[in-house]
């Protein structure tokens, strides 16, 4: 018997024993199972898993001469840098320096030790993931050649291991970069216009399947690492007719909808659970095989049902049956801040027709329905003011709801160094700064299942996507099927998790690749649209429908949506493109403008119904540059850290072409010198981390204005519901979109994006051309909110301004998922130096969290100032600070003047985050912040090292 949940616990040679639970379960089970149990003993004993990462590997390169000791799961350039054949790959210029590395043939191979060599053994290599292009051969005879990093691969080498000699398992890896080119080359090979294919440095990564931004995107390096970079695993299984019934489980799919749920469309949120199981297996199913069904509540682990599932379906290599579930036995999973996470366990066997447990399979899953709803707006929508057009926003368990979030990138250019603690600590900041959305951007890999796990537990949707990004892709046979088999199999590994929130086909792809084909070659453009339809909506759209019926599919991460969604056509999805009417509102948005003289100009932002990207790159922090260069290379422009800017990206591999780089880090410089005072310090190591912090205030700034903009648009007709800004956090140490840097450190980002992300908030709309003003009240809470907002004009010293109309105080009541505006007026320039004016608004407002019945207090406040805070003539605040150590707060206080931005800044070696951080104080009103401290090597000195600043810093010289 093999639990596919258990393999991953333990290491090396494991025969599969009856253990702790399931002893328990065998005294549970009633006298007349008790012979089959035992049967089920002599069955199990014959099954035997190896666990590769226990062998003793070696990574060699013999034309090298390199030749060192290595892991599972692993990549060559983890190897080489244990094993000291290569520095850091993340300091300095290794990026361009280890080329030679991704350059490179790789061979990693072991002796296996443990296998059962009768002959009546059926034994498979079981690989969940080989990073890319191998030849993988078994006592010295060919086993196979693989080449896509994101497909399961198993093979039977049974008659291979009949006449071994030498039990060893050799990987030949080569250079994905090389062999893209060579397919890039091969005649008749598809090619595209101009410009499609975005470059960063390798070329041709829309040829290979493997991770996209390992040949480079513009937030990071290009390592393009090989290796066998997921668990692998040699399963051997009885074969002789008396065990006839020994199967392995290697991948499974648990779909939980609503009896009668069709994708992308709203279910009747009262009919009943269907849970739909299926197994993938190794070895041979008997005749008379079922399916049994076990669901526990994950907190006190009591069944709540179990039972045969029916309509059973069989393959040689699945078997899968059905049960409508009693609704009244669940709890409904929520989102984080929409109501409880519940969770049960989910233990799915395979029994033969004596009631046998032959396999079983546990998972932990949430009954929730999730659903992109595209509809076309209704006449009813229209009678409550909606804009027509189509819907595009997500409902969970039938309730509309604020998408609040971020992209979430590959968090290391290696994915085998991620451990779960640095995933944890990374959930930990996006559930403190209130979101409740991710989305999986399409360019990296395939999330793995522990991530999507630590989602479902802390109530965070995940939008998922394809590996397709900022390129057209091929679509002959080969490709098309080698696609097939690599979405299949991710599909089917986590439909099950409560969290998973989409599945969309790819980055960018409507919006951007197919709209430059069409700008660039139209004549070509009805060429390139089959073929995307053949990947996106032939190929991936009936993969999703094949495998769930719980989550909605959109061919493109932005999109504007179908025009027909049929479900007896042969291809459902008909697609809106820019088939749109005037005055109609469709899809969601991506927007990204570099001219940061418009910034705050808020006609200058997209009016959709959802924004699933938008940023400015900003730079880290000091103490993370302090990581990753040398102190030489500690200045805005050194070469180093020009070379580690990839906005604008490269286009290529040539180093010395200076001036893509140099226009990104220019966009940053000019909206730091056009919106604040900069930095002119003696010290330039002071000037270096003023200038770098001073680009993060201007970058949480802009992302501040455009997120209060798109919240407002829930009350109005756009129906807006939904922000996910570029980006969530940084794959290494570089200038980027992130609000978390590589090690964790909050950027300002993260912490406005905290604050701006509260449920109630109160927000200032200003025309710069007209002078009209507007202060809202946006909340996404479900049930009305009550409260009032006051104002108050100051000047920069703090003394408050009073020959100003705006009314002290207004009460108001927002509605839920609505906006409200509770001041209108226009600021007329003659009657206030509105350069030296500064508007603070607060709200006081009662309501209740959703699925909760207490009520809560929620307070907002904010600021306003209507020009540039270059122009404004800023007073020293004279801020101090004070450390309490019994409460571990620090309090913060201005006493001349007001701070804005006041930030308290950490020294390297901790990581934790504050409470609050870029606020604004006002003098004679001390704040106490506390935090959060995540990891501390400085036994508790760090509190010493604290400083507080605030923008009025940038205009000392020290
Ligand atoms: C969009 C994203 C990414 C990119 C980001 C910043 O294009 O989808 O591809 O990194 O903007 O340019």
């Amino acid at each position: 018997m093999a639990n596919v949940g258990d393999i991953s616990d333990g290491k090396g040679v494991r025969n599969v024993l009856p253990h702790g639970p399931l002893l328990v379960g065998i005294f549970r089970m009633a006298f007349s199972n008790l012979l089959a149990t035992l049967s089920l003993v002599a069955c199990v004993l014959s099954q035997k898993v190896i666990d590769l990462s226990a062998s003793d590997w070696t990574l060699e390169n013999l034309p090298l001469k390199i030749s060192v000791p290595a892991s599972v799961p692993s990549q060559a350039h983890l190897d080489l840098y244990a094993a000291q054949v290569i520095d850091d790959p993340y300091y300095g210029l290794n990026d361009f320096n280890l080329r030679w590395v991704a350059n490179s043939n790789w061979t990693y191979s072991a002796l296996i030790a443990g296998l059962d060599t009768s002959s009546s053994t059926q034994t498979w290599l079981l690989f969940n993931g080989l990073d890319t292009f191998t030849s993988i051969e078994f006592c010295g005879q060919p086993v196979a050649s693989t080449n896509n990093q994101f497909r399961q691969y198993f093979f039977d080498v049974s008659t291979l291991l009949s006449n071994c000699t030498s039990s060893l398992l050799s990987i030949d890896f080569g250079s994905a970069p090389m062999i893209a080119d060579q397919i890039a080359a091969q005649p008749g090979q598809e090619t595209w216009p101009y410009g499609v294919e975005i470059i960063y440095e390798f070329p041709n990564r829309q040829f290979i399947r493997k991770e996209q931004s390992d040949f480079g995107w513009d937030w990071g390096p290009a390592f393009a690492p090989a290796g066998i970079w997921q668990p692998a695993y040699i399963v051997q299984l009885a074969s002789s007719p008396s065990v006839s019934s020994d199967i392995y489980v290697r991948n499974s799919d648990f779909d939980i909808s609503r009896v009668g749920q069709m994708n992308n469309i709203p279910p009747d949120q009262s009919a009943p659970w269907l849970l739909n199981a299926s197994l993938d297996i190794l070895g041979t199913l008997p005749q008379g095989a079922a399916l049994h069904y076990v669901i526990a509540d994950s907190a006190t682990n009591q069944t709540v049902s179990a039972g045969p599932l029916n309509d059973l379906t069989t393959s040689n290599s699945t078997i899968t049956g059905t049960v409508v579930l009693d609704p009244s036995l669940y709890e409904l999973w929520w989102p984080r801040g929409l109501g409880p996470q519940n969770l049960y366990n989910l233990t799915v066997r395979i029994v033969d027709s004596g009631n046998n447990t032959l396999a079983s399979v546990n998972r932990r899953t949430g009954f929730r329905t999730i659903v992109l709803n595209m509809e076309t707006i209704s006449d009813e929508q229209k009678a409550q003011g909606i804009a027509p057009g189509n819907n595009w926003h997500f409902e969970i368990n039938g309730h509309e709801f604020y998408a609040k979030g971020s992209n979430f990138i590959p968090p290391d250019a290696f994915w085998p160094r991620v451990t779960s603690a640095k995933i944890q600590q990374l959930f930990d900041s996006v559930t403190a700064a209130n979101q409740n959305m991710l989305r999986v951007w399409a360019s990296g890999a395939y999330t793995p299942d522990f991530i999507y796990d630590m989602a479902d537990r802390e109530g965070i949707l995940m939008w998922s996507e394809f590996e397709f990004g900022d390129a057209l892709y091929p679509a002959d046979p080969e490709f098309i099927e080698n696609v097939l088999e690599e979405a299949t199999y991710n599909v089917r590994r986590v439909n099950h998790h409560p969290s998973l929130a989409l599945w969309a086909g790819g980055n960018e792809l409507e919006s951007l690749e197919l709209s430059t084909v069409n700008e660039t070659a139209p004549d070509e453009y009805g060429t390139y649209l089959a073929q995307y339809e053949q990947l996106f909506l032939n190929t991936l759209l009936p993969i999703v429908y094949a495998n769930s019926k719980s989550i909605s599919y959109i061919p493109s991460s932005t999109t504007n949506g179908y025009l027909e969604l049929n479900f007896s056509l042969p291809e459902p999805m008909i697609e809106r493109y820019n088939n749109k009417t005037p005055g109609s509102v469709y899809g969601d948005t991506d927007y990204y403008n570099y001219d940061s003289s418009i910034a705050f100009n808020y006609s200058s932002y997209p009016v959709g119904r959802f924004a699933n990207e938008f940023g400015y790159h900003s730079m880290p922090s000091l103490q993370t540059w302090q990581q990753a260069v040398s102190p030489a290379d500690l200045y805005f422009n050194s070469t180093t850290i020009e070379l580690r800017n990839h906005h604008n990206p490269a286009g290529g591999l040539n180093t010395s072409n200076l001036a893509n780089s140099s226009e990104g880090m220019g966009q940053m410089t000019i909206a730091a010198e056009r919106w604040y005072p900069v930095p002119n310090k003696t010290n330039s190591v002071a000037n270096f981390s003023a200038w770098c912090h001073t680009t993060q205030i201007f970058q949480a700034d802009f992302y501040k204005s455009e997120i209060q903009f798109y919240r407002r648009g829930s009350g109005f007709p756009n129906r807006q519901l939904g922000s996910l800004y570029w980006q969530l956090e940084d794959i290494w140490q570089a200038p980027s979109w992130a609000g978390i840097e590589y090690d964790g450190r909050w950027k300002v980002l993260h912490y406005i994006a905290k604050d701006i992300y509260q449920p109630v908030i109160i927000s200032p709309f200003y025309n710069i051309t007209t002078g009209d003003f507007q202060i809202y009240v946006t909340s996404d809470l479900w049930s009305p909110a009550i409260g009032t907002a006051a104002f108050q004009w100051y000047h920069w010293d703090g003394t408050p301004i009073t020959n100003i109309s705006t009314p002290p105080t207004n009460d108001f009541t927002v509605g839920a998922l609505n906006t409200t505006r509770v001041l209108a007026t226009t600021l007329d320039n003659s009657t206030l130096d509105f350069n030296n004016a500064l508007l603070h608004m607060t709200i006081t407002a009662h309501s209740q969290l959703p699925n909760t019945n207490s009520d809560s207090t929620f307070v907002h406040e904010n600021f306003f100032h209507a020009f540039s805070l270059a122009d404004a003539e800023l007073v020293d605040p004279g801020l101090v600070m004070t450390y309490d150590g019994t409460t571990e707060t620090f309090t913060v206080e201005a006493t001349t003047g007001v701070a804005v931005w006041t930030w308290l800044n950490y020294p390297a070696g901790p990581l934790l985050n504050f409470e609050d951080n870029g606020f604004l104080l006002l003098p004679g009103r001390p704040r106490q912040v506390g935090y959060t401290l995540k990891s501390d090597n400085t036994d508790g000195e760090w509190v010493h090292g604290v400083t507080v600043e605030s923008l009025w810093n940038n205009t000392l010289a020290y």
